[in-house]
C-alpha cells in the first residue's frame, strides 16, 4: 500500500514501536532547536544529564523570545546559554539574529529530517517537507542526550489546495481556513498532510505560515511536500544540497481529505480571543485600529515584508495608527534593505523592533486600553498582548498594510481603488546571506567554563506518586484555558529560570489568588487538583505550565480533555493527567471540594480503574487515563528526570 509523507519520513525514524495510528511509537530526531525562554530550563535538565556532548546531527540554541533585557536576568540567561552551547556542542544563535522558527527555516531545516523544538511553533520547518514537532524543554533535553521522543503514532489529514490565491489573499488566509474548519480543539494525534495542484504556487515561506498556525489546531505537526519550489528555496540559500525529493506515493492513504479552492479565499480575520474565531474581514470592516504589528514566526518572511513595504511606498501610517514592524530574522532585514524595501517602510512611519519575538509575546508594545491591535501573529488570546482588554484581531500581511493606510479595518482589495496596485514580489534567486551571528560550539570543550548568573536555579523535582492523592479543588476553570492563562509570558517571563518566582504567577490571569491558596493548602499537607474543561493546556510548550504547579504541589489535573504537549509536560513532571468518563461530573464538582483519589498508585501499576471521591459533596465518580507503560512509570517515579534517574 502506499505511503503518505508522514509514513515516509517517520517511519524510518521508529526506534520503539511500529506505524500503528493512535498507538505510541518512540523516534530518533535528528534535530533540535530551543529558544531562550524554554531554553535555560532544557539545558539545566541536559546538563543533569551528565551528557558530554549532544547526539545529534545538529542542535541549535536560539536567543530570540527575553531580548528586551530590563533587568539583568534576560543577559543573565544568554549568557548561560552561550556558554552551555559552547560546551556541549550546540549551534548559538545570537539575540539580533531572529526568530526560531524563521532562522531555522532558512539555514538549517532540512527535508525528511526530524526536528524537536521547545516551542509549539516549531512546525514552522513543515514547510521544506520535514518532521518538525514542539515539545516541552524535557523532551527536547532527551533528544539532545540521543534518548528518543514519544508521541502517539499520528492519523494523518490530507489537506488538498487548488488552484491559485487570487491578488491581495495570502497563505495566512489559507491557515485561518483552516482553522475555521478545523478550529482550535479537537485534533490531538493528527497531523496536517498538504497537496494538490495548488501547493506550486506557495513558495517556502508561504508554506511555513500554514504549517506554523497548525499549531492553533493542535495537531502534532503539519507538512508539505520537498518538491521543485522546496529546491529552488534551497539553492537562494546556497544549500540545495540539503535538498531531497519527498513526495507522497499516488496511492498514499489518509483518515480524511479535505479540498479547498485557493481561488475561492477571501481575506480572513481571527478576532478576539482565539485564533479559531474567524470572519471575513469585509464582515467586520470599518472598526478603527488603533494599533498595527507586523512580524511574529508566522509572517515576517522576505515575501510578507516586500509586499507590505511595496504597499506602503509613498503612503503614510496613518495618524491614530501605532505601527511596529519586526523582521523575523537579520536575514529577512538585510535582504529588505539590500532591495530598497527598508527604506519605503521607514518613509511610511514604520517603527521598526529588533528580530525577535517582541510585541507577540507581550513584553513589549503592549496596546492602549481597550485599544483594537491588528497583528500578523498567531495568537489573540486575551491578555497576551499585555494589555488585558486589547482587541488583538490576526491577519494576513496584507489586511495589517491596509490598516496601517487606513486606521481602520479594511478588506486589502479596496487598495486598488485607492490606487494602489497589488505588489507581486517574487522569491530573491539568491538571498544575502551572513552567517555570522551564529556562534560555533567551542573546539575545546573542556576549557568552556559555563556561566550562571544569579536568577539561574536548579530544576525542582518531584516525589513519587502516593498511594493516595488527598486534595482540593484549588481551582475550576472553564473550556480551552490557554498556557498564557496557566503562567503567563510577557514581562514575567523573565522568571523562567527561577522557578520559586515564576510560581508566584500561576494562573494569575485567572485567578490572583490561587498562589497564596495554592501554598496554603501544599502547607497544610494536602495535594492541589485542577479541574478544566475542554481542550485544557492549549497554545504554548512552555513546560513551566506544569513545572510552576508541581513546585506548588498540583497533582492531578481532572479535564474534559487535554492538548498534547501539555499532557506530556504534565507527565515529565509527575502530575497525573485525568479525563471525565462522564462529562456531566465536571458540573457536579465545585472549587473548595476536597477531593480523595485512593489507591491511584495501585491503579495506574495494575491498569485498574481510578476513582474519585469528592468529600464535600459526598459523592464519587470515575475518571479515565490514557497512559502509555512509560508515562505510567513516569508518573509513578515522580517526573521523567526522576525516572530517568532510577533507571
Ligand atoms: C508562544 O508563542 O507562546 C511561545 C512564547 O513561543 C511559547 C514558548 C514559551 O512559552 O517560551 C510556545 O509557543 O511554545
Ligand atoms: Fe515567538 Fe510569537 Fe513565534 Fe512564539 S509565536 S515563537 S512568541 S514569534
Amino acid at each position: 500500500m502506499g505511503k503518505n509523507i508522514v509514513q515516509k519520513i517517520l517511519e524510518p525514524h521508529i526506534v520503539e514501536g511500529k506505524w500503528e495510528p493512535g498507538k505510541e511509537i518512540g523516534i530518533k530526531i535528528d534535530q533540535t532547536l530551543t529558544q531562550d525562554a524554554t531554553g535555560t530550563m532544557a539545558y539545566l535538565q541536559f546538563e543533569a544529564m551528565g551528557v558530554p556532548r549532544v547526539k545529534t546531527e545538529l542542535s541549535v540554541s536560539y536567543v530570540d523570545h527575553n531580548t528586551i533585557q530590563i533587568g539583568f536576568e534576560n543577559a543573565d540567561d544568554h549568557k548561560y546559554l552561550q556558554t552551555v552551547a559552547a560546551k556541549y556542542g550546540i549551534i548559538f544563535s545570537r539575540a539580533g539574529n531572529g526568530i526560531c522558527h524563521q532562522v531555522h527555516l532558512e539555514r538549517f531545516a532540512k527535508p525528511g529530517k526530524t526536528l524537536l523544538g521547545s516551542d509549539s511553533h516549531t512546525p514552522t520547518a513543515g514547510g521544506v517537507g520535514m518532521i518538525a514537532i514542539g515539545a516541552g524543554g524535557l523532551d527536547v533535553a532527551v533528544a539532545m542526550a540521543g534518548g528518543p521522543f514519544y508521541l502517539t503514532c499520528p492519523r494523518v489529514i490530507r489537506i488538498n489546495l487548488h488552484g491559485k490565491l487570487p491578488p491581495w489573499v495570502s497563505a495566512k488566509d489559507v491557515i485561518l481556513k483552516v482553522l475555521e474548519i478545523f478550529t482550535t480543539k479537537g485534533n490531538v494525534g493528527y497531523v496536517f498532510e498538504y497537496g494538490g495542484d495548488g501547493i506550486k504556487t506557495l513558495s517556502v515561506p508561504d508554506r511555513a505560515t500554514i504549517t506554523n498556525m497548525g499549531a492553533e489546531c493542535g495537531v502534532t505537526t503539519s507538512v508539505f511536500p520537498s518538491d521543485e519550489v522546496t529546491k529552488a528555496f534551497l539553492e537562494a540559500q546556497d544549500r540545495v544540497q540539503d535538498w531531497v525529493e519527498i513526495l507522497p506515493d499516488p496511492d498514499a492513504t489518509y483518515e480524511r481529505i479535505v479540498d479547498i479552492n485557493l481561488d475561492e479565499l477571501v481575506p480572513l480575520v481571527a478576532y478576539p480571543h482565539s485564533p479559531g474565531n474567524i470572519k471575513t474581514v469585509r464582515e467586520l470592516e470599518g472598526l478603527p485600529v488603533d494599533q498595527v504589528c507586523i512580524g511574529s514566526c508566522t509572517n515576517s518572511s522576505y515575501k510578507d515584508l516586500m509586499t507590505v513595504a511595496r504597499i506602503l511606498k509613498n503612503q503614510k501610517v496613518h495618524p491614530n495608527v501605532s505601527f511596529v514592524l519586526a523582521p523575523g530574522s537579520r536575514q529577512v532585514l538585510l535582504n529588505i534593505a539590500r532591495d530598497s524595501g527598508l527604506s519605503d517602510l521607514l518613509a511610511a512611519g514604520t517603527r521598526l523592533a529588533e528580530s525577535a519575538c517582541g510585541f507577540c509575546i507581550g513584553n513589549s508594545q503592549a496596546p492602549a486600553t481597550a485599544a483594537v491591535s491588528v497583528r500578523t501573529s498567531n495568537r489573540n488570546f486575551e491578555g497576551r498582548s499585555g494589555t488585558k482588554d486589547a482587541q488583538v484581531y490576526l491577519t494576513s500581511p496584507e489586511t495589517a498594510a491596509a490598516a496601517v493606510i487606513t486606521g481602520r479595518l479594511t478588506d486589502p482589495r479596496d487598495l486598488e481603488k485607492m490606487g494602489i496596485p497589488y505588489p507581486h514580489i517574487e522569491m530573491p534567486k539568491r538571498f544575502y546571506i551572513d552567517d555570522s551571528m551564529f556562534i560555533m560550539p567551542a573546539e575545546r570543550p573542556e576549557e568552556v567554563k559555563i556561566y550562571r548568573g544569579p536568577n539561574i536555579g536548579e530544576p525542582p523535582t518531584n516525589t513519587p506518586l502516593p498511594e493516595t492523592i488527598e486534595g482540593v479543588v484549588t481551582i475550576k476553570v472553564g473550556d480551552k484555558i490557554t498556557t498564557d492563562h496557566i503562567i503567563p509570558a510577557g514581562d514575567k517571563m523573565k522568571y523562567r529560570s527561577n522557578v520559586p518566582k515564576y510560581s508566584e504567577f500561576v494562573f494569575a490571569p485567572l485567578d490572583p489568588k490561587f498562589y497564596e491558596r495554592a501554598k496554603q493548602i501544599q502547607a497544610s499537607g494536602k495535594h492541589n487538583i485542577i479541574v478544566a474543561g475542554v481542550s485544557y493546556g492549549q497554545g504554548s510548550s512552555r513546560e513551566h505550565a506544569a513545572l510552576c504547579p508541581m513546585y506548588l504541589g498540583v497533582r492531578a489535573v481532572i479535564a474534559k480533555s487535554l492538548e498534547r504537549i501539555h499532557t506530556d509536560n504534565l507527565i515529565n513532571f509527575g502530575i497525573v493527567p485525568l479525563t471525565f468518563k462522564d462529562e456531566s461530573d465536571y458540573d457536579r464538582i465545585e472549587q473548595g471540594d476536597e477531593l480523595e483519589i485512593p489507591n491511584i498508585r495501585k491503579a495506574l501499576e495494575t491498569g485498574g480503574a481510578i476513582v474519585v471521591r469528592n468529600k464535600t459533596k459526598g459523592t464519587e465518580f470515575e475518571v479515565a487515563y490514557n497512559l502509555s507503560e512509560r508515562q505510567k512509570a513516569a508518573i509513578l517515579a515522580g517526573g521523567t528526570l526522576a525516572l530517568m534517574g532510577k533507571r
